[in-house]
């Protein structure tokens, strides 16, 4: 069902021309059963932005459950995927990514973490109370460990209370989502030629953190500061953190958001499910006092909805903080 013509084909990007892609240095490992894991957390998050996790509490079930509801609905009819229309932006959507003309070699599952009935109830047929579950059970538990991580990153941090960037994904009002991303196989990947088809094109998550797992099928890379790509081995039971810019604003630039995108597999199928811890609507994103240390802010003040707004009028790969920094 994700079959496109030569000249379709020819829309999507690739990225002959981009800068080398290496396999080195190591992605931060961080262990979150080992009591120093706090300051391995910062560490990562300051030099890369990104880290993987072991020890991470989610139950194997929780994913293994969601994985394979996930493959039955991707493996569906288009048809029957479509039939909710363009997702606005929740919903199916495939190919186009946002509505500013990005394409990349993906079929995806966008959802907000409180679940629109009209919306699951469409998307799992007669499977809804199943579907809800182990949609509910995943998301409150990669919900969970987030948290976690981030009163890590208080704690590590020295600064009180621990919860203070926690609160904002407990909210009942938090503006998080959920995604579930489907990489078919692109037959038109030609390794050898150095031609790799763009799955989801480079960008950085506008959210506080997001917490990604992926079956065993690589295609993820990061950006490292110097602009060099590196590529994230797969690792189907551990989890993938990214920095995302609200986290970023808040810790005045102390941390950066990570630049990433996935490239296209000629062979294997890549499953991701992504949970992005955002704020309530209304927060002020801005640098948390007692990170200043007299220094200025680098940032003007802005709401999460103001900054999601024009996060959304943005293209993908756009540069999205430099609008709200202070000159
Ligand atoms: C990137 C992070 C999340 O996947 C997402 C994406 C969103 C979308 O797919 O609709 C955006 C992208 C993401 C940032 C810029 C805009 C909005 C696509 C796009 C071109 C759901 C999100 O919140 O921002």
């Amino acid at each position: 069902m994700f079959v496109l013509s030569k000249p379709a084909i020819e829309q999507f990007s690739d990225i002959r021309n981009s800068k080398p892609t290496t396999l080195f240095p190591q992605i931060p490992l961080v262990d979150l059963s080992k009591p120093d894991s706090k300051h391995q957390i910062i560490k990562a998050c300051e030099e890369f932005g990104f880290f993987k996790v072991i020890n991470h509490g989610v139950p194997i079930e929780f994913i293994s459950r969601l994985e394979s509801e996930a493959t039955k609905f991707f493996s569906l009819p288009l048809c029957e995927k479509e039939k909710t229309g363009q997702p606005k932006p929740y919903g199916y959507g495939n190919k186009r990514i946002g509505t500013n003309g990005d394409v990349g070699w993906v079929e995806y599952l966008l959802l907000t973490t409180n679940q629109d009935p009209n919306l699951l109830r469409f998307l799992s047929g007669e499977n809804l109370e199943s579907f809800s579950f182990t949609l509910n059970s995943y998301m409150s538990a990669a919900k969970k460990m987030a948290c976690e991580i981030l009163e890590m990153i208080a704690d590590g941090l020295k600064i009180q209370p621990r919860n203070v960037f926690s609160k904002l994904l407990m909210d009942v009002q938090s503006d998080s989502i959920f995604r579930l991303n489907h990489y078919p196989p692109c037959p038109d990947v030609q390794p050898m030629n150095g031609g790799n088809m763009i799955g989801f094109g480079e960008h950085t998550d506008p959210q506080i953190i997001s917490v990604l797992r992926s079956n065993n099928t690589s295609g993820l890379q990061i950006s490292l500061r110097d602009g060099s790509w590196i590529s994230v081995p797969p690792d189907q039971n551990s989890f993938f953190i990214n920095v995302g810019d609200s986290l970023q604003v808040m810790t005045n630039g102390r941390f950066k958001s990570v630049k990433h995108r996935v490239l296209a597999n000629s062979v294997k199928s890549r499953l991701s499910m992504i949970y992005f811890g955002g704020p309530p609507l209304s927060e002020k994103i801005a640098p948390l006092p007692s990170l200043m240390r007299g220094e200025q802010s680098l940032y003007k003040e802005f709401t999460w909805f103001e900054y999601k707004k024009s996060a959304y009028d943005s293209r993908l790969a756009d540069n999205r903080l430099m609008h709200f920094e202070r000159i």
